[in-house]
């Protein structure tokens, strides 16, 4: 499978999963601005949405939107998500949060012409957001003891947070460390040229 990404876009949280599965798969790197890959392909030609990540799985069919790819990516690699009944549940629950509360949230700093009080204003809601996670945070990861594909996303999201000034509620960022320390996020990083 490919999975088409932009460097330290929200797409390394996908490539993160993936590296975490211990999954085969390739990477290939997109230009946002020209919507071209860097063979020169037509990005829309690959997802007409024209944005990361999309993930063309082996049968040629593509995939679209974190929640979808995450969600797909534990399935093929169950360690990805938290043991119990409502394992499951709990990791769409997660991803939804983090999708449209969090990853959402950053649009008007990332939005030109945005205000410097419209950005901080994003940058509070943000932060609030974060609260509530910090709060309800369940062990060493966001759900528990193990790593779940909601961490991924929940890295990129601190590391985005760290970038542009949202002030992150403790323990997130000692969590921070600790994610970032694990092999492959290193791995997937380093493969995206982020360190
Ligand atoms: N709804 C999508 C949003 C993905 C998204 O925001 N992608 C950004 C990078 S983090 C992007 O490619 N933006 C370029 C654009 O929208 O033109 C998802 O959750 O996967």
């Amino acid at each position: 499978m490919k999975l088409y990404y932009a460097p330290g876009a929200c797409s390394l949280a996908d490539h993160i999963a993936l590296q975490e599965g211990g999954l085969t798969f390739d990477i290939v790197k997109v230009d946002i601005p020209t919507r071209k890959t860097e063979a020169g392909e037509d990005f829309l030609a690959i997802s007409p949405k024209g944005y990361v990540p999309a993930m063309v799985l082996e049968g040629g069919e593509t995939i679209s939107e974190n929640i979808a790819i995450l969600s797909w990516i534990s399935e093929q690699a169950p360690a990805l998500v938290p043991p119990g009944a409502l394992g499951r549940t709990r990791l769409i629950e997660a991803l939804a949060y983090i999708s449209t509360e969090i990853h959402k949230g950053f649009k008007p700093i990332f939005t030109p012409g945005t205000t410097d009080e419209g950005k901080q204003a994003a940058r509070d809601v943000i932060a609030a957001r974060l609260g509530y996670l910090a709060d309800t945070m369940a062990g060493d990861y966001l759900l528990g003891d193990n790593f779940s594909a909601a961490d991924a996303y929940l890295f990129v999201m601190l590391l985005w947070s760290a970038k542009h000034g949202v002030a992150v509620p403790e323990p997130l960022n000692a969590y921070r460390d600790r994610v970032m320390a694990r092999p492959a996020v290193v791995a997937a990083m380093k493969r995206e040229g982020l360190i």
